[in-house]
């Protein structure tokens, strides 16, 4: 599940999620700016931290296009690991990225050579043999077929990509299970069903799929809820019948560790 900064993580870890994705777009957006690399990578680095600090499960980055070449990307797997992340998504697409669902068939796709030049650069620069990278194949999105989405996994498959992100922004479910047929399980799949939110998960678990991604939800529900509250209070000039409908405060202090202090507090500061 999607987070993207410390609160929002530390909610998708309590609700059960076994990994977060640190979306790119929501990252952006919740700094206000777009999914463009408006926010420097170490922005999104530094708000990366906040989320590892507040949380156990595994972080994946959405690392956009590893933010430059293969030696930007050798620094940022090394960044990320001594933030405690445990793995980033590159996709094969040019830097300054835009987000796929905004004219995404126009975008141009990287080079494979280089692409795969910039996924081994990233594993021969981890340290911790965990650390993953998941190289995402923008193919489908861009207006190519299935043959150019599977030359492009199978190139980066070899180049050392622990998995195979296949991006989609299809309503139907047809092309990504077309691909999983013909990957064959060569690499992990993973998905991210934005568009194609309507098919049964057990569909993909069934064509063996390993991992997908509900990747823009956390921001959405905020949004949302948000944008709700503050027209209503704007218009009403009071908060009376709004206040049993947002989190108490105390909500706040618990996801925050209010009450952790307060114990360190007694071991700690007796005296003061
Ligand atoms: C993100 O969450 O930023 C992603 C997924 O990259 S998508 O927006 O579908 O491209
Ligand atoms: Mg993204």
């Amino acid at each position: 599940m999607e987070a993207h900064n410390g609160i929002s993580a530390r909610i998708v870890e309590e609700a059960g999620f076994q990994g977060i994705w640190a979306s790119g777009l929501a990252v952006s957006a919740q700094y206000g700016v777009r999914d463009n690399n408006e926010a420097s990578w170490t922005q999104i680095v530094d708000m990366l931290e906040f989320m590892s600090d507040v949380t156990k499960v595994p972080i994946l980055l959405d690392g956009d296009t590893g933010y430059g070449n293969f030696n930007n990307m050798r620094r940022l797997v090394r960044k990320l690991e001594q933030r405690g992340i445990a793995g980033v998504c590159i996709e094969d697409k040019l830097f300054p990225k835009s987000n796929s669902f905004i004219n995404g068939e126009r975008q141009p796709l990287a080079d494979v050579e280089e692409f795969s030049g910039k996924i081994k650069a990233g594993k021969d620069s981890q340290l911790d043999d965990n650390f993953c990278i998941v190289a995402r194949v923008e193919a489908l999105i861009a207006g190519w077929d299935l043959s150019e989405a599977l030359r492009r996994a199978e190139a980066y498959r070899i180049a050392g990509a622990d998995a195979i992100l296949i991006h989609s922004k299809s309503s139907r479910p047809n092309e990504i299970l077309a691909f999983a047929k013909e990957w064959a399980g060569r690499a992990p799949l993973v998905i991210v069903p934005t568009k194609y939110y309507s098919t049964p998960t057990e569909l993909f678990r069934t064509a063996g799929i390993s991992l997908i991604i509900w990747a823009n939800h956390m921001i959405r529900a905020a949004i949302a809820s948000m944008e709700t509250i503050a027209r209503e209070v704007q218009v009403s000039e009071t908060l009376v019948n709004i206040e049993e409908r947002i989190a108490p405060i105390k909500e706040i202090f618990r996801l925050q560790g209010a009450d952790e202090l307060v114990e360190a507090e007694k071991r700690y500061f007796n005296n003061g």
